[in-house]
């Protein structure tokens, strides 16, 4: 089937997105007041490096299982033969998680919501992943400043989702149209709330970019601590979405 620019696909990318996005902008703004005490943040710094990428991984996974749902209630997304649905998800999940994670970052004070307080990035600091922490909490910081409404957030996340170029994808030419009218239909939105669309697009491409890398670096650092912290347990659909086994059919997904 082919995509108009019709209400019906924004509508329902919007609903899925409503649906699954774990708390509303009213909640987060009243978790904002809970911002992590230092002697708070001193107990993950002082925790072994293991047990916080499990605890991570953790919250991560909890992330990721929204965006599935996410995906399962857009009509456009579920056009897609399941073949290419689930290389979607493995390759964009984390992403989509990213896009969502700018909504859960305070500016002010460069805090994220995690386990119920907001915290800083020293928080992470045992992990010895510099590079990873900061470019995701960069990548938050700058998605937050483009202040995007909910129902741009919720077109931005579904674009990053159908990237139609990750490899052995079949209907990448129909995923590339499908994307390009989603982000015809953001730019639309932004005349209502933004001096400058085309300049605020520009921006969430550019992003688009720079998350793809930040997804890779993840898995990087996933095969790494896999193979250092042997003794952690992670989440089954974690292990199964970041170990890179082609062979191993997808199971936890459903
Ligand atoms: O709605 O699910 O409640 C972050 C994780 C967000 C990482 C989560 C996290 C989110 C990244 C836990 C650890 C983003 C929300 C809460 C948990 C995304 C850091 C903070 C969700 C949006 C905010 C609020 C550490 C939720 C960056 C990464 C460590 C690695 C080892 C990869």
């Amino acid at each position: 089937p082919n995509f108009d620019i019709s209400e019906n696909l924004v509508s329902n990318i919007c609903e899925a997105y409503y649906k699954t996005c774990q708390y509303s902008r009213e909640e987060l703004a009243s978790y904002s007041k809970a911002v992590r005490s230092q002697e708070g943040t001193l107990q993950f710094q002082n925790m072994a490096p293991d047990q916080l990428w499990g605890l991570c991984a953790e919250k991560i996974t909890e992330a990721i299982q929204h965006v599935v749902e996410f995906a399962k209630h857009s009509n456009a997304f579920m056009s897609f033969d399941q073949h290419d649905q689930i290389i979607l998800l493995k390759t964009g999940c984390l992403e989509v998680v990213l896009v969502r994670m700018a909504r859960a970052f305070n500016i002010t004070n460069q805090t994220v919501l995690f386990d119920e307080k907001y915290t800083p990035i020293e928080t992470f600091r045992s992990l010895g992943c510099d590079d990873l922490i900061s470019g995701m909490f960069e990548m938050a910081k700058s998605i937050a400043e483009l202040n995007l409404t909910e129902d741009q957030i919720a077109l931005f996340s579904f674009a990053v989702l159908i990237t139609g170029d990750r490899p052995g994808l079949w209907e990448s030419n129909r995923l590339n149209k499908l994307q390009s009218v989603v982000l015809g239909s953001l730019q639309e939105m932004f005349h209502k709330t933004h001096s400058d669309p085309p300049d605020i697009l520009t921006k969430l491409v550019m992003n688009m970019l720079n998350l793809r890398n930040l997804s890779r670096l993840h898995s990087k650092y996933f095969l790494y601590f896999k193979h250092h912290f042997v003794n952690v347990s992670l989440p089954p659909l974690y292990k199964e979405l970041f170990f890179v086994d082609e062979n191993q059919p997808p199971q936890h997904f459903a």
